[in-house]
């Protein structure tokens, strides 16, 4: 191994990011005993609340549950300000615990990981970053985000626009001047709605190029006092306890009757309740079977669109902002504030690329089939190479050299409940491909779960006193089959998204996260656990 140091430094173990997970497997494994190293390619700890700084940030679950729960003493001192925090908010909350426990002292910054190699006579890993200094470990978590490599589409021209260009989740620390500039924004999912509502009041002008719209809900975001807060706090609880047992890992369940079985009134009268409610809940805590079936996500798509025509003024733009090619709920639904009425605006030109596509961008501005957009400043909101992309952007070689990103390319992606894979012992993923925490779980609640099975695991394997674990070939077949079962059987998969891979080209389409809900994924877990491990060999 070529590195710039030459003295390797050695711990028990390399945690890959310092975001939700990193901060939790940190603290997790110093319980443990073990000497740990977090390697994040930031400059400070947050992860995607550290990078995803652009106009308009927040989450899309709630304050309540988008938190850890591992420290009484944490959820006592900790006030949140509003039901969806923004992007600053969460990133002071993740400083606020790095600080606390004092994490920052085993995290090296300014480390970009790109590539781990296992050697099975020493049985340890070595972890390299950019700058050619590496770290020796026995165990190595991947905990670097399910949302974290951004894609970047390579349109013709990019290259030569003077202006501004920047994807979302490079958005400068300082800002961009975005006062009374020509803007173009490619992308209408989550992220681009957040920033086109927000910054469509302080621009010149803003130009949307939009592939695809999407069915958003409005966000309903109280301010939260000391009152609100003593009132959480009581419920805190009974909600870490429901978190883990909801499908989505919200607080909130939905109605298992299938919907057309509801009278028609209470089920209308639900809709609009959960409508006011302005949460995720009116898709993930709203009924069972709109998942399963498409007669009721049909149902939802027309009640949204209503709402979506009442919104904008000009019926040819409604028109554009409701899908043609996908009913409600089978791609993300973000959350959204005054997004519809932004159109309204006369500083604001909706582009429908179906009819009018891009042909070429240049110095100045974005060709269409139409004519020519001068802009200033480009914006990319066209999200990630979720799920895998964190962890094929690594040079990941496992046993016999045998290559991570090569074995998920040529034979499809592999996993053992999307936490460990055959041939690579003692590798642990968070937010990995084919778990809930790859899309259908609020974060926070999936993360937790997963590194205290990981960290559990490790302890298992020390007090075995074996070196390495590696889940059976076998045991990641069977994983497989059951994640594509339940897979079928979701609308999800039917649709293009970032959800099944759809969004970067030559990526194989097949559902990314594990869609059996968050109980039955943590009853596998909790299973493979208790049997002390039984589709794992030991070393
Ligand atoms: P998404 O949801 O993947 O959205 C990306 C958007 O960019 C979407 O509207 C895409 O259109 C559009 N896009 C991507 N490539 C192109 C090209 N080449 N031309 C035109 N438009 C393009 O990413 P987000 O960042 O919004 O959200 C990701 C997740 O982060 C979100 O779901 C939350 O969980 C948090 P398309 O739909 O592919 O037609």
């Amino acid at each position: 191994m070529n590195t710039q140091n030459d003295k390797i430094q050695e711990v028990d173990a390399v945690v890959v990011g310092a975001g939700f997970t990193g901060l939790y497997q940190l603290y997790k494994f110093r319980q443990l005993g073990l000497k740990v190293q977090v390697l994040e390619a930031g400059t400070a700890v947050g992860g995607t609340w550290y990078w995803n700084r652009y106009p308009g940030a927040r989450t899309d679950s709630e304050s309540r549950v988008y938190q850890y729960w591992f420290s009484e003493e944490l959820l006592d001192e900790w006030n949140w300000s509003e039901r969806f925090p923004a992007q600053e908010e969460t990133e002071r909350y993740l400083n606020y615990v790095a600080k606390k426990f004092d994490l920052e002292k085993d995290i090296k910054f300014n480390s970009r990981v790109n590539a781990a190699t296992y050697d099975e006579n020493s049985k340890r890993w070595t972890v390299t970053t950019e700058d050619g200094s590496a770290v020796s470990c026995q165990f190595f978590v991947m905990g670097a985000g399910g949302l974290s490599v951004p894609n970047t589409p390579d349109i013709p021209g990019v290259a030569d626009f003077k202006g501004t260009k920047v994807h979302t989740s490079r958005w400068p620390h300082g800002g961009i001047d975005l006062a009374g500039k020509r803007v173009g924004i490619i992308g209408t999912g989550a992220t681009g709605i957040q920033v086109i509502q927000t910054i469509a009041p302080e621009v010149g002008s803003l130009t949307v190029f939009q592939r695809t719209p999407n069915y958003a809900i409005p966000m309903n975001n109280p301010k939260y006092d000391d009152t609100e807060r003593s009132k959480m706090r009581a419920e805190y609880p009974a909600i870490r306890e429901q978190v883990n047992k909801t499908f989505g890992g919200h607080f909130w369940g939905a109605d298992e009757r299938p919907f057309f079985e509801v009278d028609q009134e209470e089920r209308e009268k639900r809709l609009k309740e959960l409508w006011v409610d302005g949460s995720l809940q009116f898709w993930v805590g709203s009924y069972t079977d709109l998942f399963l079936e498409e007669d009721v996500s049909k149902a939802f798509s027309k009640f949204v669109a209503d709402r979506i025509r009442d919104r904008v003024d000009d019926p040819a733009v409604a028109k554009k902002l409701i899908p043609l090619d996908h009913e409600f709920g089978t791609r993300r639904v973000p959350l959204e504030t005054r997004y519809y009425e932004t159109y309204n605006r006369d500083n604001v030109t909706l582009i429908d690329l179906n009819e009018d596509p891009i042909d070429h961008v240049d110095a100045t501005g974005v060709v269409t089939r139409s004519g020519h957009h001068d802009v200033d400043i480009l914006i990319f909101a066209t999200g990630f190479d979720a799920g895998t992309g964190a962890l094929t952007s690594v040079d990941i070689r496992g046993r016999d050299q045998r290559q991570l990103s090569k074995e998920w390319d040529k034979n499809g992606i592999n996993t053992y409940l999307g936490l460990q894979v055959s041939g690579y012992p003692n590798m642990f993923m968070v937010m990995g491909p084919m778990t809930p925490a790859a899309a259908f779980c609020n974060v926070p609640t999936c993360i937790q779960q997963q590194v205290d099975w990981i960290t559990d695991c490790v302890s298992f394997v020390r007090n075995k006193g074996s070196q390495a674990i590696e889940p059976s070939r076998e045991a990641e077949v069977g994983w497989g089959q059951h994640h594509d079962e339940t897979a079928a059987m979701a609308l999800v998969t039917k649709t293009d998204s970032w959800y099944t891979g759809a969004n970067i080209e030559g990526k194989p389409r097949r559902l990314l996260a594990y869609i059996g809900g968050v109980p039955a994924y943590q009853a596998h877990c909790d299973k493979e656990k208790d049997s002390g491990y039984a589709h794992c060999i030991f070393y």
